[in-house]
């Protein structure tokens, strides 16, 4: 960590670059190390190649400038939080790249993402937490709002402190929070417990859509369903079919455009969906992980499915 605070240190107008389909880690992080620079007296513009926030991202009060292009002779520095690979900087990819000053701040095993200096750090259930230290070994003052965004961060990474990547650090971290004046019940309700009419809906049309078979369950979200149902996100399906009885398996494929998909992928412990995940050029952690494709739905589906079998074939838990 030594050598980013020096980096750091030596800054003046950074840009911070979080993931596309941003998730409240990548927020938080991207929003709280703005805070700590800001009070460092540095300059600071955040980056998110995103046009359309979930609602739940209305909590981080981001300035409107957030999707614009980068200008990189603007900023002497550039760093990259909750990123494990250039492509999910989505635009700003090439600016990153091809940058002279750039640092990535992560906990995600890196693969292919380059910079001046990495601090990755896998044990951390959130990068959040990274950020947290961080803030510490700066000396700088962790406001309320700053523990408010970083508690966020947590919750979001660890599902609540439910995922097996929690550790005694997790719990220090959240406690450091709590400690420095975090808005834990506001921010468990929005991040955790609500959801809206309009997820409810689009719910009851995955319920009738899901596929279960073999201990893998899934279910593909088409532009039409979300069309009916009133709303594009249902965040919490994924995890529901894989705590659905002896479920081991979950993932969701869903329609960005005509013909593009993401996918998002859960596993009990002693499976790797992350491994799955790269197969099809995607990534992540071993219990939950992402890609996405062109082509057919249901064709990716199977193929999906088909590797799921093969790792529980390798296990013999049938
Ligand atoms: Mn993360």
């Amino acid at each position: 960590m030594k050598e980013i605070i020096k980096k750091i240190k030596q800054s003046k107008r950074v840009g911070i670059i979080a993931h596309i389909s941003p998730d409240p880690d990548c927020m938080s992080s991207m929003t709280a190390l703005s805070c700590i620079l800001n009070q460092m007296g540095k300059q600071t513009h955040m980056f998110v190649d995103c046009d359309k926030f979930r609602d739940i991202m209305l909590y981080y009060e981001l300035p409107d400038n957030i999707n614009e292009d980068i200008n990189a002779e603007e900023f002497d520095t550039l760093i990259a939080v909750d990123l494990p690979q250039l492509s999910l900087m989505g635009k700003y990819g090439e600016v990153f790249k091809n940058h002279k000053n750039t640092i990535v701040i992560d906990h995600h095993e890196s693969r292919n993402l380059e910079a001046t200096v990495k601090y990755v750090d896998a044990t951390m259930s959130s990068c959040s937490e990274i950020i947290f230290d961080l803030a510490e070994k700066l000396n700088v003052e962790i406001t309320p709002r700053m523990a408010s965004l970083l508690y966020a961060g947590i919750i979001g990474d660890t599902n609540c402190f439910q995922n097996d990547n929690i550790n005694e650090h997790t719990f220090l971290t959240a406690a450091g929070c709590i400690k420095y004046g975090a808005d834990k019940n506001n921010v468990t309700f929005i991040f955790q417990k609500h959801q809206t009419y309009e997820e409810l809906k689009l719910k009851q049309l995955a319920y009738q859509n899901m596929v279960i078979k073999n201990k893998i369950a899934y279910c593909i979200f088409t532009k039409k369903m979300f069309k009916q149902a009133g709303v594009e996100e249902c965040p919490t399906f994924v995890n529901e079919m894989l705590n659905t009885d002896d479920n081991v398996f979950a993932f969701v494929i869903k329609q960005k455009e005509k013909n593009t998909y993401t996918v998002s992928f859960r596993c009990k412990e002693g499976f790797n969906v992350a491994q799955i995940a790269q197969k099809f050029g995607g990534g992540g952690h071993i219990q939950a992980a992402g890609t996405m494709f062109v082509g057919a739905p249901t064709k990716h589906a199977k193929l999906i499915y088909e590797e799921c079998i093969k790792q529980l074939e390798g296990k013999n838990v049938w």
